[in-house]
């Protein structure tokens, strides 16, 4: 794939979630086993997603919707006549992604719920803590480009309060036994730009050489803005590489705090490797 049809992907997506979240998908909603929620994302808008409306909802495996218990997570896709949309084209091996995050970025979660058929996806997961959170889902129907949108949840007691999202001031990271840098030929908010990861072995420093594909490619790199309200989903450059550099052409399509989480896989094991960054 070019890079300049990698950037309009890019950038559409990030667009469609901006225009759709400035309505129902910023209600933050309280859900429990009594209430099913289902919010159409975008029904007032007049652009291609209006195609495909994502009706998310949670249901708690006890009363109410707690931390630490089992929730199922139900994603019907529908047309905008209600009709279930059937048809998916995979998008990174997958149907559909799902990224959950914390309001606050603090908590990351990518995970792939099953496809049962009639348009509906599902999986059950946990979460962590009280809070709200924001769920993501990240699909292609068959023959409409790819979708993004979004929807609140609210786990028990929210008064906790959040935590602000400080820019880190050295871009290294130690996830378990990897270390991580990340790098930015240039950061600019609506230049494209080339980020580059770089991987080594956190005890011998030596670079590591044999990661292995993750969904298809080197790595997967999601970027959320502090406020939640950008949601953006990179693929790399050359998906054929396996280290010790992984490189995403991408473009921030506005300035802000960013919490950005890089995915690479060797020996089976899956790393999530968490950054903050501010783009002027
Ligand atoms: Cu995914």
């Amino acid at each position: 794939m070019s890079r300049a049809f990698l950037c309009i992907i890019l950038v559409l997506c990030t667009t469609l979630l901006t225009a759709c979240s400035s309505n129902s998908a910023m209600q933050p909603m309280k859900s429990d086993s009594t209430m099913m929620m289902s919010m159409p994302m975008n029904t007032a808008h007049n652009h291609d997603t209006d195609n495909a409306i994502a009706h998310f909802s949670v249901q708690a495996s006890s009363k109410s919707l707690l931390a630490n218990q089992d929730a199922t997570i139900k994603i019907l896709i529908q047309n905008k006549r209600s009709q279930p949309i059937v048809s998916f084209d995979r998008l990174h091996e997958k149907l559909l992604h799902l990224i959950v995050v914390s309001k606050d970025l603090a908590y990351f979660n990518h995970i792939h719920p099953e496809y049962k058929g009639a348009g509906l996806f599902e999986i059950t997961t946990q979460f962590p803590a009280d809070g709200e959170y924001k769920l993501y889902a990240d699909y292609m129907p068959t023959g409409i480009p790819e979708i993004v949108q979004a929807h609140w949840v609210t786990v028990a007691d929210t008064s906790a309060r959040p935590i602000v999202l400080v820019p880190d001031k050295q871009l290294f990271r130690i996830v378990d036994d990897i270390e991580v840098s990340l790098s930015f030929d240039h950061l600019m908010a609506g230049m494209d730009l080339a980020m580059t990861f770089t991987i080594n072995d956190a005890k011998t420093k030596k670079p590591i050489t044999h990661l292995q594909p993750y969904l298809g490619a080197i790595g997967h790199v999601v970027a959320i803005r502090a406020d939640t309200k950008q949601f953006l989903h990179f693929h790399p450059t050359d998906n054929s590489g396996s280290g010790p550099t992984a490189k995403f052409q991408t473009n921030f399509p506005t300035k802000g705090i960013y919490k950005i989480w890089a995915q690479f896989q060797q020996h089976d094991q899956l790393y999530t490797i968490p950054f903050i960054i501010e783009v002027p």
